[in-house]
């Protein structure tokens, strides 16, 4: 078959945990394996000159075919790109309700433009920033996907009350309050005296008030 080990990355902590716990399979194909070339090449010199390479179209296709084929689910294409929309929590959301995703990550300059004509993908970027590939960004969207699925995240790290999550209270993505554990001094430093009343009323309006608070002084963006 054509499926390679997936990145060592996704065996450790959270997806190697789902995915041990059969939460999520992860299959990784390399299209340099769907080549017709004899050197195995999949990019070549770009038409109209300049620099860098194109990743050619036949063994894209055939790559991203042959991986659909393997399985009866239909599966959402998503090609990482700079051009794409950004990623967000909204999207990631979005993406782990579907049942099965291919992504598709190019280590070249570009891809040759008729080939993600054919293949319609969702354009993904991770950020106003250039990277090498889109390994990366594949690998960033499957973590923050996989600790959405359900039974992946225990309750004592339940993704509720993540930065960037709906606050139940309004409805909006805000940054995360501040936490504390023990002990109560540290190095003549104590906690918000509040989280000691044990008024679970009164602590869930503070933590809202100081997500609020973050969110306006650090990401104004977000309540606009
Ligand atoms: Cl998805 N790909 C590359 N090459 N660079 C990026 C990116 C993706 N997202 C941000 N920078």
């Amino acid at each position: 078959m054509f499926s390679v080990a997936p990145p060592a990355a996704l065996g450790i902590s959270i997806p190697g945990r789902a995915a041990a716990a059969g939460h999520v399979e992860i299959v990784a194909t390399d299209i340099r394996s769907f080549s017709s070339n004899k050197h195995k090449k999949t990019d070549d010199r770009p038409f109209g000159g300049g620099p860098g390479m194109v990743m050619m179209c036949q063994p894209l296709w055939d790559a991203v075919t042959a991986t659909e084929a393997a399985d009866p689910r239909a599966a959402t294409r998503i090609l990482f790109t700079p051009q794409g929309r950004t990623l967000s929590q909204s999207l990631v959301e979005e993406l782990a309700a579907k049942p099965r995703l291919l992504l598709i990550a190019g280590h070249y300059e570009g891809i040759d433009e008729r080939v993600i004509e054919r293949l319609a993908p969702l354009e993904v970027s991770i950020g106003d920033y250039v990277l090498s590939g889109g390994e990366l960004p594949a690998m960033v969207l499957i973590d923050a996907v996989v600790r959405l699925l359900p039974g992946v995240l225990g309750d004592l790290e339940s993704n509720q009350q993540d930065s960037f999550s709906q606050v139940p209270e309004t409805g909006q993505r805000l940054l995360d309050c501040p936490h504390y554990t023990k002990p109560r001094e540290w190095e003549g430093l104590s906690i918000p005296d509040i989280l000691l009343t044990g008024d679970h009323g009164k602590i869930a309006a503070w933590r809202l008030e100081q997500k609020l608070q973050r969110t306006r002084q650090r990401r104004p963006d977000l309540l606009a």
